[in-house]
């Protein structure tokens, strides 16, 4: 089925419903082929997000039954400090980042240091749509079907070298653009890490869409991060620059408070926060709002078959 903005809303369906009609307009639109594909006579406005459709093959290797939280509450409940620190800021205020032109720059410790064009790296490899839990340190969650290609295609492209040990993510900082950069919450510009070989991991995602568009900008427009078993804010938004190092990077949650705030920052149940526990999550964008039940939280965010021997032999309390 086709429709168009003039007979639907995005209060009249069910997220679900969306999901499978932007699937076919998605096959119509591209037929077969990856990257991207622009369908004019689609409006935004009938989604309030963006006409740019990512053709997407959908994996389900790393994600089943899990039902995805509705469009809705994914793009109106989120945290991009740049933006601001309320969970509507980033809805809110996002609209002034600018996304094209956008280049990533991947440099440090590698062989072919390069700056690929966004609609470049778009291309790099073929687009894969993955449902994944993201888990958010201050105790909510969500599931998200995110487009894009595993970190580790792009990371290869430039050949690490053997003294590369860890890779840093960095964010764009620019004031004009970005509110809350003007405020000094954190030490802007927004930086995270990971070890070489989490980079590598093939759940590791380079995105650059959710729900099969181009990522919503107060999701991280058009480039971002994705760990799905680490706390969500190692999850770098609207990345600029990627560098392989020997170092551990300086992370900003880490320089902020590295008591609360560790490098590895994997999702732990057993490990709480110093101000609150980590044993359970509440889904964001149930109908039952507060009274929702409460989820218990997986170690690993429930990717441990992927990740867990990453760790082994390690003391996850010290090394949170
Ligand atoms: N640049 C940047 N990236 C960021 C953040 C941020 O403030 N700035 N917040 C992080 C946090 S705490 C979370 S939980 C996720 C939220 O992603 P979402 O808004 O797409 O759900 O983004 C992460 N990436
Ligand atoms: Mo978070």
């Amino acid at each position: 089925m086709i429709f168009t903005d003039k007979n639907i809303s995005p209060k009249d369906i069910t997220p679900k419903n969306v999901f499978e009609a932007r699937r076919e307009i998605i096959k119509v639109a591209a037929a077969g082929s990856f990257g991207l594909a622009f369908a004019p006579w689609f409006s935004r406005d009938a989604f309030g997000a963006s006409t740019q459709l990512l053709s997407a093959t959908p994996n389900s290797s790393y994600g089943k039954n899990i039902e995805s939280t509705p469009y809705k509450s994914v793009t109106t409940y989120n945290n991009f400090y740049e933006f601001g620190t309320d969970k509507s800021d980033p809805s809110t205020y996002a609209g002034s980042l600018v996304t094209r032109p956008w280049t990533v720059t991947v440099e440090g410790l590698v062989k072919k240091p390069a700056t690929f064009d966004i609609d470049d790296l778009l291309k790099l490899a073929p687009m894969e749509e993955r449902i994944y839990r993201l888990r958010c340190v201050e105790g909510w969650s969500m599931v998200v079907p995110w487009d894009g290609y595993s970190l580790s295609k792009l990371l290869n492209k430039v050949e690490p070298l053997g003294s590369a040990k860890f890779v840093e993510f960095i964010s764009l900082a620019d004031s004009k653009q970005m509110p809350g950069v003007r405020g000094s919450v954190i030490d802007w510009p927004y930086r995270e890490g990971l070890r070489l070989d989490e980079a590598m991991n093939p759940l590791t995602l380079l995105t650059f869409g959710l729900y099969g568009e181009a990522l919503p900008k107060q999701n991280g427009a058009p480039v971002r991060i994705v760990v799905p078993w680490k706390y969500g804010f190692k999850s770098a938004k609207s990345i600029v620059k990627i560098r392989l190092t020997d170092q551990m990077p300086k992370t900003s949650w880490n320089t902020f408070d590295s008591h609360e705030y560790g490098f590895y920052s994997n999702v732990n149940p057993l490990v709480d926060h110093p101000r609150w526990s980590q044993a359970t999550e509440r889904r964001i964008g149930d109908p039952k709002g507060i009274f929702a039940p409460k989820i218990k939280t997986e170690m690993f965010n429930g990717y441990g078959e992927y990740v867990a021997s990453m760790y082994a032999g390690m003391d996850l309390k010290k090394y949170y």
